[in-house]
Parts: structure tokens; C-alpha cells; sequence
């Protein structure tokens, strides 16, 4: 039957998402207990019992069901990226991007298309800590007015694999290890590393997966990237190829591998807190949407193939053209119903927004969809309030597991006459209409010529690291090799995969985990295949810097504390945005030495330095010799220090840090360079702008540099 014309009928607008979870929610003030099927309850701490010692009773169907629940709460973890967090919100695009695509949210710069994202780790189950070190997730459903576009990506810009096939080895590798489901959430283990020795289209992935990146301050403090080469297309039909960023804000920033280790301990739920906290205080979480467009054709121009996901596309060759901003607004009602039940397919595309050719994302078109089928439970999960698209759903696709729709048309088939057929076809002026492609080849099963080289780009990030990443990054592969019990996996790693990155680096790490270095005059595999020798934004330092917004303060208390001159400070930092806490040896009042008190919110034993940005010890000399005698409080310090975090110490405080067992001489240059604010006097102009500077530059990395002679 040819096309007819969508019915013209007004009809009425879609319900904001918010609106529409509405109905689902369950607000239970003002109610009584009932079974699930409604019936009232009086008594559910007693099962029913034939005696009041005697066994209990099958007749007892409210204990049934509320058991039968209960065994059945859990459905299967996410095989991938298990561990998060999402956050409701709004993306809107400042000005209508129809040169390049039809999609209605990246058009029309009046609409406010609601989103809901989420946060993962990738390795972990949903149980594990949030600051290991991995790949982040960073998944985003747009409820658009033409259905749910969902843009699946991670924080690092590149994959560790080309083709999808793989993916089930990649991951088997890095996950726990099968004969004893050791270690968790860690890539630090034999199977992980001889996959990447023998795989070396890991290696790009890998240096990056070793850097800072994957240890991040917050899911607000980094980037996201679509990963894979995607195509616009505009309503004449033209298209051009594109690259997806998502810019932090805040900028970029991490933790310290050290800190990072701590807090998994401290606060394994370091990042979910962090967004749920800044989204209830109000400081919503905001990222802007970058472009790299690349016209059709071009998908070999720069040295490399567009199609191959180990790639990145250099901003310096194209720059990112920041063209929508998102913003996270409304936590969660319900984790459960919400960030666990939702299911980002790949494979949900608008009109506007089509593929391309890279095997890793054609692979990636079938799992999503796939594996939501297990752990949803069938296939009705689209119809899950937090998966339901905000526009009208008509199709003949009907029952199975879970089925909520109740279709009332006789004619469930297509073409029909009994249902007036309808649903009808659309138009294909709004409809999806995959592009035209001309494809032609052998059938073959194997790898194109131009994924060939798997290390110049690996070399790239490297160099375009400043020295503090590099050594990190260094660092990083000393520990996760040395976790390595296998000699020949770590000496495979050193000479088949990190020599042809970089020759120094690769002599480090072998020495520093017990394997010959590689030799001498041994080339790299590849030469570098673009001009480019280094790209300035791949390295965190050139990310914003500028600002200390929901930076976390700790404030270092006991009694005799110089209160005004904390208050000072303290108008000062929350004045910028800092959140700060006063830390003392009890919940209870602490008195300063000029008459006044502090309740503080946590106590040396319930906080520590690595939940926090700064640490800021005021002056009193009864005070601070108070915190020298108590180890959690000179630890504290201690630990700032080494982390290199921005330290303020006034008056006696000034001594702290000789306590913590670093004797740094007070010097201006040398405390502005090591982010130490030190002033002798309890009081001092500007020393809350001064200690506020050296916050928003996020960590002090001289410090790790061997101590002035
Ligand atoms: Fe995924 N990935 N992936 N992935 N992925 C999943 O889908 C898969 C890849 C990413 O918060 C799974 O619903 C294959 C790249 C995120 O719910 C699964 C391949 C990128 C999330 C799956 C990849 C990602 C997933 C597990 C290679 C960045 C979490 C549960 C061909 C661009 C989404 C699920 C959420 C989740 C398959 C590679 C990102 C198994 C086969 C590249 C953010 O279907």
C-alpha cells in the first residue's frame, strides 16, 4: 500500500519528561499498607502461624507475596559500565545547526529538550567503588519531540578495540578474572595486560586509560566524547560527518592516584554523592556540546581513517564548535526505577542524526539492544516510564513480558484496512530515512588497510601531556604492570607495545617492574602519519582553571580557633562558590579563642583530606596545639600536602605542616608555586583571595617535584 498522509489532526503537546513520570510515581503520605493487589494491611511484623509457637501457615498470602517480592528485586547487573549514577536535565542548542542536520533539539534554539544522563565505570559491579581507575561513561537520553535520541559515550575520546567482534575478548580480559572473580574494578591484573600485549590496537586506549583521565575529581569535572565518526544530515539530504564532545564547565580535573585509592575506601560512593549533592544545593552540573564537522569524503584527509575508533581527531586540525549547552537539574526519585532501569541503545537515532561504517559502532547497533532483553526482562523496556519517548508511539509491535500498553485497534498489522491504516507511514520528510550509501565489495572477513597503525596517536597523547601527566601516566603503568605476576606479560607489554610509543618511557617502566629494557636502536613499529606532534588539548592543565564553584573546603578546628579571621575566610570562599566544612574533634560546639563557637559538620574521624579540594588550618595557638597532638588531624595535613591541594595556615598554623613532616621554608614564591597560603599574623588582607587562587588551580604539582635544595 503507497504512503498516505500523516492526519493532519492538532494534536495536543507533548508532556514535559518530568510531567510525564508524574502518573508513575508513587507518593505514599497519607496512605495505608496494602498487598499489591490492594488489599489493606494491619499487622506485617508477625507471619500467620497455626499457634503462637507453631509453624507458619501457607494460607498467609501477604507474607508470600512480600517474600516473593523480595527474592525477585534483583535483575542482572549491566554486563558493562554496572556502576552509576544519572541525573535529570535539559539540553538546548544556542542557535539552529539546520545547515548540518534536520533534528528538531539541535535546530530549534527556543526548545528545551529534557535529558537524563548517566555516569559509569566500566568494569566494576554495581557495588564497587567510584574513584578506581576507568573508563567513564557518560550516557545521554534526549527526550526529543521526534523520540529518544541516545548520544552513548565515554570520557576518554578513543577505544581500545577497532572492530566490535572483539569486544567480548577485551572485556573478558579486563573484567575479574574467572577462576576467582579477582581483582574487582581493576585493570591491574595478568588477563588485562596480555590482552594488550598482544592486541596493539590497545595501545592509544591504554595510555590513555594509564593518565589522569581515568581517575577523575567528578562526573562535572570531565569530558565526554561520542567516540565514533557519526553523520549529520540536514533536510536536503547532504550530510557531514561529525565527532561528539561534551566540555566540562568546570574544566577538567582529577585525582591523584594515591587519593583516588583512599577515597575508594573513604567513600566508594565519592562521584554518585557529588552529583546528587551539587544538583540538591542547587550548583547544577553543565557541559556544552562540541562539534568537530568533517565534510563527506574526508574520512581519510587527516592521516588516518575516520572509521576507526582508535583514532581521535585532533582539535587543532578541526576545531570543536561548541553549539548547545546541557544542564543537570533534578536528581533521581528512585535509583531502581530510574538509572538502573534505564536502557541507552545506540542505536536510537533521530532524523538528522545517521551512522557510519566503523565496525566498532556497527557492533555496538546490535548489543544494546540485545542485552537489554536479559536484563530487562523482555522486550516491553521502552515502555519503562524513564525509557518512554515524550511523543507518541504507534506500531503494530505488541505483548511479550511486561506488555503496559493496551492497544485497542482490531488491525494489528500493516498494510491494513480495518484499522483505517494507521498507524500510518510518515512522511519521509520527517521521518527516519536511513542515507543512500553506495556500498560494494567482497564478502571478507578482515582489516581494513588503513587501521593499520596503532601508535602514532599513542605517541601523540603522550607528548601533548605536560610533565606532571606524563609522569602519572608513567607512574601508572608502574603500578598496574607491577601488579603483573607473569615476567612475560609485563615484558611483552615493554617491548611490543610501550617502546613503540615512547623509548624513555618504556625503559622506566621496565626497570621499574623487573624486565630487560628494550634494546637499543630497536625503531619504533610506526611512524608518525600526521604533522602533528602534539595536541595542547589533550592535556587537563589547558582545561579552565578559573574557578573554585562547589570546590570542597575542609576547615581544621579545635578549641581556641581564631574565629573571625575563619569567618573572614569563610565569606570569602563561599562568596566564590567553595563549600565549606568545619571539621573539630566532636559534633559538638568548639569555641573560639575570641568568644565564639563552631558546630562543626564532621569530625577528624568521619572526614578526611581526600574528600576534599583544600584544607584550611586558622590560626589559635591552643588550637593548633591541639590538632598537632591528635594523628588524624596532622594526617589530614599531611595528606593534603602530598596531594598537592591547595593549603591555607595562618598564625600557629603555620607550624602544621613541619608537623606533618614537611619543613618548607615560608617564602613568597615558593608558597605561591607549592599553593601554600601562609600568613604569620591571624589575619591577613587578601589571604582568602589568595588561598581561593590557589584552589581554582586545582592541585599544585611542584610538590611531586624533588624538594628545593
Ligand atoms: Fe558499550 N555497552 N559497548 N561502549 N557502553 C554497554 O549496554 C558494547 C562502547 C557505553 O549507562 C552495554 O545497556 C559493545 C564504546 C556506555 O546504561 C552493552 C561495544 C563506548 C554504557 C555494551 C561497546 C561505550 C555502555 C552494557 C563495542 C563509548 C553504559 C549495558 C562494539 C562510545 C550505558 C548496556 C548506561 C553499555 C556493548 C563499546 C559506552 C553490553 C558491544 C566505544 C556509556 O550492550
Amino acid at each position: 500500500m503507497p504512503p498516505r498522509k500523516t492526519p493532519s489532526k492538532p494534536k495536543p503537546p507533548p508532556p514535559s519528561k518530568n510531567e510525564q513520570l508524574e502518573p508513575y510515581r508513587m507518593h505514599q503520605e497519607d496512605t495505608v499498607l496494602t498487598t499489591d493487589q490492594g488489599i489493606p494491611i494491619s499487622e506485617t511484623d508477625n507471619s500467620l502461624k497455626a499457634g503462637l509457637r507453631g509453624p507458619t501457615l501457607l494460607e498467609d498470602f501477604h507474607f508470600r507475596e512480600k517474600m516473593m517480592r523480595f527474592d525477585h528485586e534483583r535483575i542482572p547487573e549491566r554486563a558493562v559500565h554496572a556502576r552509576g549514577a544519572g541525573a535529570h536535565g535539559y539540553f538546548q542548542v544556542y542557535e539552529s545547526l539546520e545547515r548540518y542536520t534536520q533534528a528538531r533539539f539541535l535546530t530549534d534554539p527556543s526548545l528545551k529538550t529534557p535529558v537524563f544522563v548517566r555516569f559509569s565505570t566500566v568494569g566494576g559491579s554495581r557495588g564497587s567503588a567510584d574513584t578506581v581507575r576507568d573508563v567513564r561513561g557518560f550516557a545521554t537520553k534526549f527526550y526529543t519531540p521526534e523520540g529518544n535520541y541516545d548520544l552513548v559515550g565515554n570520557n576518554m575520546p578513543v577505544f581500545f578495540i577497532q572492530d566490535g567482534i572483539k569486544f567480548p575478548d577485551f572485556v573478558h580480559s579486563v573484567k575479574p578474572e574467572p577462576h576467582n572473580e579477582i581483582p574487582q574494578a581493576s585493570s591491574a591484573h595478568d588477563s588485562l595486560w596480555d590482552f594488550v600485549s598482544l592486541v596493539p590496537e590497545t595501545a592509544h586506549m591504554v595510555m590513555w586509560l594509564m593518565s589522569d583521565r581515568a581517575i577523575p575529581r567528578s562526573f562535572r569535572h570531565m569530558e565526554g566524547f561520542g567516540v565514533h565518526t557519526y553523520r549529520l544530515v540536514n533536510a536536503k539530504g547532504k550530510a557531514t560527518l561529525v565527532k561528539f564532545h561534551w566540555k566540562p564547565v568546570l574544566g577538567t580535573h582529577s585525582l591523584v592516584w594515591d587519593e583516588a585509592q583512599k577515597v575508594s575506601g573513604k567513600d566508594p560512593d565519592f562521584h554518585r554523592r557529588d552529583l546528587w549533592d551539587t544538583i540538591e544545593s542547587g550548583n547544577f552540573p553543565e557541559y556544552e556540546l562540541g562539534l568537530q564537522l568533517i565534510p563527506e569524503g574526508d574520512e581519510l584527509k587527516y592521516g588516518f581513517d575516520l572509521l576507526d575508533a582508535t583514532k581521535l581527531l585532533p582539535e587543532e586540525l578541526v576545531p570543536v564548535q561548541k553549539v548547545g549547552k546541557l544542564v543537570l537539574d533534578r536528581n533521581p526519585d528512585n535509583f531502581f526505577a530510574e538509572t538502573e532501569q534505564v536502557a541507552f541503545c545506540v542505536s536510537n537515532v533521530v532524523p538528522g542524526i545517521d551512522f557510519t561504517n566503523d565496525p566498532l559502532l556497527q557492533a555496538r547497533l546490535f548489543s544494546y539492544l540485545d542485552t537489554q532483553l536479559t536484563r530487562l526482562g523482555g522486550p516491553n523496556f521502552a515502555e519503562l516510564p524513564i525509557n518512554k519517548p515524550v511523543c507518541p508511539v504507534n506500531n503494530h509491535q505488541q505483548d511479550g513480558f511486561g506488555r503496559q500498553s493496551i492497544n485497542t485497534s482490531r488491525a494489528n498489522y500493516h498494510p491494513n484496512s480495518l484499522g483505517g491504516g494507521c498507524p500510518m507511514l510518515a512522511n519521509p520528510k520527517s521521518a527516519f530515512v536511513h542515507r543512500q550509501e553506495r556500498v560494494e565489495g567482497h564478502k571478507i572477513r578482515a582489516r581494513s588497510g588503513s587501521f593499520a597503525d596503532h601508535f602514532s596517536q599513542a605517541t601523540l597523547f603522550y607528548n601533548s601531556l605536560s610533565q606532571p601527566e606524563r609522569e602519572h601516566l608513567v607512574a601508572a603503568l608502574e603500578f598496574e604492570l607491577g601488579k603483573v605476576e607473569r615476567e612475560e606479560i609485563r615484558e611483552r607489554v615493554v617491548n611490543k607495545v610501550l617502546v613503540n610509543i615512547d623509548r624513555d618511557m618504556a625503559v622506566r617502566v621496565a626497570n621499574a617492574v623487573g624486565v630487560a629494557p628494550p634494546k637499543l636502536g630497536k625503531q619504533p613499529e610506526s611512524k608518525p602519519v600526521s604533522k602533528l606532534t602534539a595536541s595542547p588539548a589533550l592535556s587537563q592543565l589547558n582545561t579552565p582553571h578559573d574557578s573554585i564553584m562547589t570546590r570542597k573546603v575542609a576547615v581544621l578546628v579545635a578549641d581556641g580557633f581564631a574565629g573571625r579571621e575563619l569567618s573572614q575566610v569563610r565569606k570569602t570562599l563561599e562568596g566564590l562558590g567553595a563549600i565549606v566544612e568545619v571539621v573539630g574533634p566532636t559534633l559538638g560546639p568548639v569555641a573560639s579563642a575570641d568568644g565564639g563557637e563552631e558546630k562543626p559538620v564532621k569530625t577528624y574521624l568521619t572526614a578526611s583530606s581526600v574528600l576534599y579540594d583544600a584544607v584550611y588550618v586558622p590560626g589559635g595557638e591552643r588550637s593548633v596545639a591541639t590538632l598537632k597532638k591528635v594523628p588524624l588531624a596532622v594526617d589530614f595535613v599531611r595528606e593534603a600536602y602530598v596531594h598537592c591541594k591547595a593549603l591555607a595556615l595562618s598564625g600557629a598554623a603555620t607550624s602544621m605542616l613541619d608537623a606533618a613532616g614537611f619543613s618548607t621554608p615560608m617564602a613568597k614564591g615558593l608558597d605561591d608555586a607549592l599553593g601554600v597560603i601562609r600568613s604569620a599574623k591571624n589575619e591577613t588582607r587578601g589571604f582568602g583571595q589568595m588561598f581561593a587562587k590557589a584552589i581554582a588551580a586545582h592541585r599544585h604539582w611542584a610538590r611531586e617535584a624533588p624538594p628545593p635544595a
